[in-house]
């Protein structure tokens, strides 16, 4: 997700939590994590997701991205989220923020073998591409660019499908880097299935089996609020574009003026 994302209702309580865990690593010694976070960010959610799996004490900080704080401005170079600040410094890009976690944490998420762990990464830079083609789906301003880009995430859910296997996960039935930067692709779509009518998985089992899985995994659940699909449908209507008109208001938490 780019630019221009909503201004979220601030998170409840306060705009920072601890998030608790294990403590038997590096990363959890120094117990000096702070990830900071935007309530709708896909790629957030998998700088979280990978925080569950791994038991990694952090705290999160909420900002928005609409305003966002000078602090913020100061340390971060692409004024993205997530960014990771750490005892020794600031990373930013969700890829290189797992990769880091995965290797001060606990043993690997990726595979060991140096091609299939490069494939998987190929796969992360793929769901990245995912994430972009449903940022021009939401965003588009006509009916026909809108039709336009549900044809170009098919197209890309059947390149997923022919590189799936028959397991619950990307390459396996153990939970890995890869499935965590796919898991917030297909939280979407719940979303855009409550009022689009278009089966973007018609054609792919692999991926609809894939997509359940992944809905089904505990840290994918918990790595948005309870109220996600409420925020992320004022998002969209917000957008003003093809898809925001076709959501009825009945759906809307949040009425529209
Ligand atoms: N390639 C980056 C993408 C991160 C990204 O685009 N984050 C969005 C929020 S989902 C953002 O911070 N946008 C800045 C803005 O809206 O000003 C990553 O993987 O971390």
């Amino acid at each position: 997700m780019t630019a221009s994302l909503p201004n979220p209702p601030a998170h409840p309580g306060s705009t920072t939590e601890q998030a608790s865990a294990r403590a038997d690593t590096r990363v959890q010694r120094d117990n000096e994590l702070e990830l900071v976070s935007f309530n709708l960010c896909p790629y957030v959610q998998r700088a979280i997701i990978l925080l569950t799996e791994k038991g990694i004490p952090h705290k999160r900080t909420y900002i928005d991205l609409s305003n966002k704080p000078d602090w913020f401005r100061k340390i971060s170079p692409l004024g993205k989220v997530p960014l990771l600040r750490t005892a020794t410094g600031v990373l930013f890009e969700s890829s290189v923020i797992c990769e880091y976690l995965d290797e001060t944490s606990g043993s690997s998420l990726h595979p060991s073998d140096p091609f299939h762990k490069a494939r998987h990464r190929s796969w992360i830079e793929f769901a990245s591409s995912i994430l972009a083609a449903i940022a021009g789906f939401y965003s588009a301003p006509t009916p026909q660019k809108l039709e336009e880009q549900a044809q170009l995430l098919t197209e890309k859910f059947r390149w997923l499908e022919q590189n799936l296997t028959e397991h619950s996960y990307f390459s396996d039935n153990h939970f890995r880097l890869v499935d965590a930067a796919f898991a917030p692709v297909f939280r979407y779509f719940d979303v855009f299935e409550m009022f689009y009518d278009f089966d973007f998985f018609q054609n792919t089992p692999k991926v609809r089996n894939y997509r359940t899985a992944l809905s089904l995994r505990s840290s994918v659940k918990s790595a948005v609020r309870p109220d996600y699909p409420d925020l992320l449908l004022a998002f969209l209507k917000r957008k003003n574009s093809s898809l925001s008109i076709q959501i009825p208001d009945q759906l809307l938490v949040e009425k529209p003026e």
